[in-house]
Order: structure tokens, then C-alpha cells, then sequence
């Protein structure tokens, strides 16, 4: 059994998906991000960085993994699933893997800090994290178009990448002329164990409108 402290967020969602699909045992403790719950000491003594998602290995001696790309990697090793064994095969979806967790994932949310939730709007920064992220989308777009996953066949490499790039719409980026890009988000989006880890866990009422979605933002924020 794993014990999954997540939240509705892109971070979280790697999480509750690689579970979804590897058909894992779970158990599900939202954690109240705008009550900052997360930087509670029982919970920083599992996640030191304080952040969302972390798991626990019930069957292997309570073993906690923070930080989402670790997740995905200790769960795919555990299982012998969703990312090749062979040298190449694995450092390709460790690429992709990579390119999410140090480009993809950063660069969105600073489009989110200041396209959604900073109060004072600042034109360079916008500009920057939306150039910056259609930049990464299209390096996606460009390996889609040679590949139907983006590291070979369907693996935690494409999970991590589909939890992010979906959201897009939220962070203001345009996806327009990126065919293939959405083709992937479209195959991506349509499997059941995507779609029934999107949905974990159930957004609380908080998340499910804007405004006070942007409010509980700004509350981590300072
Ligand atoms: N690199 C970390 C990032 C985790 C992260 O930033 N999580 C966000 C939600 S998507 C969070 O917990 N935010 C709350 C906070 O900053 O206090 C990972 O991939 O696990």
C-alpha cells in the first residue's frame, strides 16, 4: 500500500496518475496548500522541502519519496513498468523526464506566479515565462512529430510532461500550430488511468473557481 499527501495541482497529479496506471494500492491524504499545511513539521519530517506530492511505501518499511520526478522513478523501478530497463531506453525517458522536472514545470509555474497570481502585472516577466514556455512546447511539438510518445513507447516521461503541458490554458500560453503537440495531449488526456488520476484529489471548493484559486496562490506565495 502507498500513502499519496497530494493536492490538485500539476505536481500532484504525476503522483495520482503513475498510481492510476500502474493499478498500485493507494491511499490519498489531500494536503490544505492555502492553509500551508505543508510546512507543518510532521509533514516536512516526510517532504524537507515542504511541498507537495510525497509518497509512502507502506510495504517497503514506510520509505518517503519527495519530489514528483522521484516518484515517478521509484515507482516505474518498482513495478518494472512504464520506463525501459535497457541503458538507452531509460537515460531517453530520464531525458524527458529532465526536460520537464528543470524546463517545463519552473517555467509554467513562474507564468502562472505572474500571468495569475501577482498582483502587480509586469509586462517583462509575462513576456519572458510565455516566450520561454512556448519555446519548450515547441521542442515537445517538434519530438512528437517523430514520435507518438515522447520517449519511445507511453512511459512516466509522458506523464510528467501531460500533467504540466495540459494546463496550459491556465498559464496563458497559446498552443496554436502545435499539431502534434496536440495530438499527444488529446491521446494522453483520453486514458482512463489519466483521466481518473486528474481527478485526485476531488478539488476542494477552493480550487474549483479562479478567483479564490488565485487568493490560496497568492497566500503560498509570500
Ligand atoms: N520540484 C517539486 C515541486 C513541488 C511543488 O512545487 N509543489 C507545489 C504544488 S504544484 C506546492 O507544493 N506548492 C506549495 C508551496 O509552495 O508551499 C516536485 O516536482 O515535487
Amino acid at each position: 500500500m502507498i500513502e499519496l499527501y497530494t493536492s490538485p495541482t500539476p505536481n500532484g497529479w504525476k503522483a495520482s496518475i503513475v498510481l492510476e496506471e500502474l493499478e498500485l494500492p493507494y491511499t490519498v491524504r489531500p494536503i490544505a496548500l492555502q492553509k500551508l499545511e505543508q510546512k507543518e513539521d510532521w509533514y516536512v519530517k516526510l517532504n524537507p522541502n515542504g511541498r507537495i506530492p510525497t509518497i509512502v511505501d507502506k510495504d517497503n518499511g514506510d520509505f518517503a519519496v519527495f519530489e514528483s520526478g522521484a516518484i515517478l522513478v521509484y515507482l516505474a523501478e518498482k513495478t518494472g513498468r512504464l520506463m525501459p530497463t535497457d541503458v538507452k531506453g531509460r537515460s531517453r525517458v530520464m531525458q524527458w523526464l529532465m526536460f520537464q522536472m528543470g524546463g517545463i514545470g519552473p517555467m509554467m509555474g513562474q507564468a502562472n506566479v505572474f500571468y495569475r497570481y501577482a498582483p502587480e502585472k509586469i509586462p517583462f516577466a509575462i513576456d519572458r515565462y510565455h516566450r520561454e514556455c512556448r519555446r519548450l512546447f515547441e521542442v515537445l511539438d517538434k519530438q512528437l512529430a517523430a514520435h507518438e510518445y515522447v520517449a519511445g513507447d507511453y512511459s512516466i516521461a509522458d506523464i510528467a510532461n501531460w500533467s504540466w503541458v495540459h494546463t496550459y490554458p491556465w498559464s496563458g500560453v497559446e498552443i496554436d500550430g502545435l499539431d502534434h503537440l496536440k495530438r499527444w495531449l488529446d491521446a494522453v488526456g483520453e486514458r482512463p488511468a489519466v483521466q481518473s488520476g486528474r481527478l485526485v484529489p476531488q478539488a476542494t471548493e477552493m480550487a474549483k473557481d479562479a478567483e479564490t484559486l488565485v487568493d490560496s496562490a497568492r497566500k503560498i506565495l509570500v
